[in-house]
């Protein structure tokens, strides 16, 4: 008897467990240029509550996949931001952009280098 009721309690709490946890699966547009760059994006994100963080180079789209309890969709912008990158919806602070390197200057008027 002891061990049914130690099974439903196992039970019970697992049950909670997953219902707490909110996996989110997004994606939105991160701007930058390089495999530089997606290393930049992608280790800025390799933190608790993301599970998958992959941005493609040509599409610029950031494939996303996290626990909303843990963080959430605006968290993980800044962090995006936080190292230079702009997203679709926010600006990366023009003095972290700045010190990107040359090759992951993403805005227009900062790649006329490149001609
Ligand atoms: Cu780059």
């Amino acid at each position: 008897m002891k061990n049914i009721i130690l099974i439903l309690a196992v039970i019970a709490i697992s049950f909670t467990v997953t219902a707490q946890n909110k996996t989110v699966k997004t994606s939105f547009k991160v701007y930058g240029n390089c495999t530089q760059c997606k290393e930049r994006i992608e280790s800025a994100l390799d933190i608790k509550g993301i599970k998958v963080a992959e941005w493609n180079i040509d599409t610029k789209v950031l494939q996303l996949v996290y626990d909303s309890t843990k963080i959430s969709e605006t968290q993980i912008r800044q962090k995006i931001a936080a190292v230079g990158h702009d997203t679709d919806k926010d600006k990366a602070p023009d003095n972290v952009y700045l010190r990107l390197p040359d090759c992951c200057l993403f805005r227009e008027n900062n790649n006329t280098h490149h001609d």
